[in-house]
């Protein structure tokens, strides 16, 4: 099997999601076949859709696997399933949320699976801690993430300290 880079979007917003976040990289960095490379900075957002829910805390990493996207995203439904995830309503809050984001250079469109994810380009939460670890990104539509940016508001993110990190990095 070849080995792949593919990139994840992580999203948490209650019982807690500072440590939701940081036992899912820890669980990312852990799956069969898989290595967490790179962590970006986490960042606090105010929630895309419904507006009556805690603000997220988001980050992206980066994975190098030899697992293919639908093995992965098994692993990735089988962590959020772990976090107690429980869908209340569409758009609504979550404990955890993992979003496989881009496999590769790939473009998939499965019943089960679609990469590039769908609204990852209209996404600040997204394209913000993605472009820290890959600051030239090219989407495979050709677009760059510099450019994707520069097109959002996203004057609503804070970067902010992952819990129990005493002094900024
Ligand atoms: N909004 C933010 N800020 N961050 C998320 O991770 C997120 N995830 C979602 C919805 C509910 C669309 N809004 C979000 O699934």
């Amino acid at each position: 099997m070849t080995l792949s880079l593919a990139w994840i979007g992580l999203g948490s917003n209650i019982d807690g999601p500072h440590e939701h976040i940081e036992r899912a990289f820890r669980a990312l960095d852990q799956l069969p076949l898989t290595r967490c490379q790179q962590q970006s900075s986490r960042y606090r957002s105010r929630p895309v859709g419904p507006a009556d829910q805690p603000d997220f805390v988001n980050a992206v990493a980066q994975l190098e696997t030899r697992l293919s996207p639908l093995a992965l995203l098994d692993q990735l439904q089988a962590l959020e399933q772990q976090h107690g995830r429980v869908r209340q309503r569409h758009w609504g809050p979550r404990t955890l949320d993992l979003d496989l984001l881009l496999f590769d250079d790939r473009q998939l469109s499965t019943p089960r699976l679609t990469v590039p994810h769908a609204h990852m380009h209209q996404r600040g939460f997204v394209l913000i801690p993605l472009a820290e670890l890959v600051p030239d990104l090219r989407l495979p539509n050709g677009k760059r993430i510099d450019e994707l940016l520069a097109t959002l508001d996203t004057s609503d993110l804070q970067r902010v300290l992952p819990k129990n990190t005493l002094t900024p990095q």
